[in-house]
């Protein structure tokens, strides 16, 4: 074997920092170690250049690296290189939480880091030893069995792998900024981020002068650095001490780097970036929500994001600011609070990413094991997309209200204004900005009705297609009956208000527990009554026999959710109302009760034919 090909596959869609094509290091450093090891080597990035087909038609193995998002384009690179009967290996944080899918795709998946697997697999290739002794490595036998070998430990030395070559890449000329990593890891743990799972909590990093050695040979060539840590200064000491060597050896470079709100606690660090030339910080702000904060186990306040931003800009640093909506504790309001909060500040460029369950994390665990992740198209996992039911709004909800977000931020106002400042770069961050958001309101209905259609035929199985049943029998005028008998006055008053305002045709029939024939009676089981839901069960029995109603003629369906405005949308969904209405309709109720919400995740529904 000879020929060893790296893919990084392309991303799904555009984002405000696409015409950077930055790439991530995994392939170029493989694909350096493998190199040096007497190999030939090349790696195409497919976001900087699309593949040259016929250079890689004399491939003996193909390496492909993705993330969640790219999943589904690796996966068709890889069955097109298995069709040609080439070797396909696949890496990154999607394959190593996944391996069971992505052996659908490949001969081999490197699970976690790759730099001494791949040594390893390759010497297994050439000299046919034993595969089940490199740790790290998943595998089918010849029986299609499937094995994974347990996990490797993380690198301990970081200075043991060589300095990239980005000579490998294809076109590499066409890129503008070069990615340098200084350290691994991070010692925080956000619920919602796979750099734990993937590179561990213990943070690792190089030596300085190995660093310096990396910025030499590589900066020149290019306007700009991306240091590629996720906290670059974990560490304090370190990167200053780093950034005095950058200062100390005159090296003129321009970059921006990852960091965390607390850096600006640090004004020696603040300082130190500034004049080894820190250009722009990108800082998870994830929030403004104290309890979406919390949930999300940053450890950080909203007063830590509001001092950073004050004393970053007064270090004259630009901040990318990135927040991340539609966790359990936020609501539209939050998504619209959280653009105007970025306006008012007036930092130079947001992303503002939807909530994204990426294998590995404990969201991803939370939100599959209870059932709410809606798909598993991996394409649509890129934070731009919901894909998970949300609990205070619906999915398309938070879908559309984080672009309109976007929109409200990226403006031709604000681009006339960075033109007026002769700030050339902001201009064009801000024009992405606007097509990416342009781009995606107008691709967001199509996506919409899908996420719809998916939502409303699961609802339809769950509920036995009462829906249908429902709308045949009652024709325009639909008559219901809600059952109130064991809710609190606030309780009631908040369903008739919700029932009345969703659908001016319905006539709502408050009454004891009565079954009629051809309607529906809905019973709110409010939290205080769970208890009471066998009771229920029973006492129904009892009604059917007082009112004749023959037993197979009814339906008993518990309609489970997860919060009271959820239990809304059921009971919309039930009556075929717009998610409009349900919200308006819902948002009013709450009103007509004083804004104070109440428990209620399951409602009962009888239907009598
Ligand atoms: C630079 C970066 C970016 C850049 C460039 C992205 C790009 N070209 O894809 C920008 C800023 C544009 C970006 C955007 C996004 N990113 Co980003 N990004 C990173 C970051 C910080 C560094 C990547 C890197 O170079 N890592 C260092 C190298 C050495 O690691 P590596 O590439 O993973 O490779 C190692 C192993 O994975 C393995 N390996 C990898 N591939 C292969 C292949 C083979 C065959 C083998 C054997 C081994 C192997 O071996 C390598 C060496 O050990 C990572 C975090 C991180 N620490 O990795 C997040 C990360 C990759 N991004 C992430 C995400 C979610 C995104 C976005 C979807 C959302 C966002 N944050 O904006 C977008 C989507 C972009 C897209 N491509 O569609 C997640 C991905 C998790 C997942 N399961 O999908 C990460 C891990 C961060 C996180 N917090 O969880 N990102
Ligand atoms: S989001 Fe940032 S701070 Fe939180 S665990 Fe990931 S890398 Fe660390």
């Amino acid at each position: 074997m000879n020929n060893i090909y790296f893919i990084e596959a392309k991303s799904p869609g555009a984002h405000i920092f696409s015409f950077t094509t930055l790439p991530r290091l995994g392939s170029i450093l493989l694909g350096t170690i493998l190199k040096q090891k007497g190999y030939n080597v090349k790696v195409f990035i497919e976001d900087i250049a699309p593949i040259p087909w016929s250079l890689l038609d004399d491939a003996d193995m193909v390496c492909i690296s993705s993330i969640t998002s790219t999943a589904n384009r690796a996966f068709q690179l890889a069955d097109k290189f298995r069709k040609r009967g080439v070797l396909v290996a696949l890496g990154g944080p999607h394959s190593t939480f996944l391996p069971d899918e992505s052996l659908n795709y490949a001969d081999f998946i490197i699970r976690g880091e790759g730099e001494e697997t791949l040594v390893e697999l390759i010497d297994y290739i050439n000299s046919n030893t034993k595969l089940n002794s490199i740790k790290g490595l998943s595998f089918k036998n010849n029986e299609g069995e499937i094995f994974h070998n347990p996990d490797r430990a993380l690198i301990q030395d970081l200075n043991s792998a060589p300095i990239p070559d980005f000579s490998l890449v294809h076109k590499w000329e066409k890129s503008t900024v070069v990615p340098v990593a200084t350290s691994r890891g991070c010692p925080f743990g956000c619920k919602f981020c796979s750099v734990i799972p993937m590179f561990g909590r213990k943070y690792r990093y190089k030596s300085i002068d190995r660093i310096i050695d990396e910025i030499e040979a590589a900066a020149p060539k290019k306007g700009h650095v991306f240091f590629i840590d996720d906290n670059f200064a974990a560490n304090k000491n370190r990167t200053k001490e780093l950034l005095r060597s950058i200062i100390a050896k005159k090296i003129k470079i321009e970059w921006s780097a990852q960091v965390r709100t607390d850096v600006a606690k640090d004004y020696e660090l603040m300082s130190l970036m500034k004049k080894a030339g820190c250009f722009a910080v990108f800082i998870g702000f994830e929030s403004i929500n104290p309890k979406t904060l919390s949930l999300y186990n940053k450890g950080q306040e909203l007063r830590d994001i509001e001092n950073a931003i004050r004393i970053v800009k007064n270090h004259n640093i630009n901040i990318h600011g990135m927040f991340v909506l539609g966790s359990d504790t936020d609501d539209i309001q939050t998504i619209r609070n959280t653009a105007r909060f970025a306006k008012k500040l007036d930092i130079e460029s947001i992303q503002l990413m939807v909530l994204t369950p990426l294998p590995g994390t404990p969201v991803f665990e939370e939100l599959r094991d209870s059932g709410r992740l809606i798909h598993k198209d991996w394409s649509k996992y890129d934070a731009h997309h919901a894909v998970f039911e949300p609990t205070q709004m619906t999915a398309f909800e938070l879908h559309v209200e984080t672009l309109k977000a976007m929109a409200k931020f990226y403006s031709w106002p604000a681009v006339l204004r960075n033109l007026w400042q002769f700030d050339f770069f902001y201009a064009v961050v801000g024009i992405y900005g606007i097509r990416s958001v342009k781009k995606a309101l107008s691709g967001a209905k199509s996506y919409v009705d899908q996420l719809k259609e998916l939502i409303t035929t699961k609802f339809d199985n769950r509920t036995d297609k009462i829906r249908q049943f429902f709308q045949q029998k009652q024709g325009k005028s639909k008559n219901i009956i809600l059952n109130t008998t064991s809710l609190e006055n606030s309780e009631s008053r908040f369903f008739t208000t919700f029932l009345n305002k969703l659908d001016k045709k319905l006539i709502i029939n408050k009454e004891e527990f009565k079954v009629h024939k051809n309607t529906l009676t809905i019973t709110p089981l409010v939290d205080h009554l769970k208890n009471k839901h066998q009771q229920g069960i029973q006492q129904l029995s009892e009604v059917y026999d007082k009112n004749k109603v023959a037993l197979d003629s009814i339906k008993v369906i518990t309609m489970e959710s997860i919060s009271l405005y959820k239990s809304c949308v059921n009971i919309g969904l039930l009556l075929n109302a717009s998610s409009r209405k349900i919200r308006k309709a819902y948002e009013q109720a709450l009103k007509s009760i004083g804004g104070n919400e109440f428990e209620c995740k399951q409602v009962l529904v009888i239907v009598a034919r």
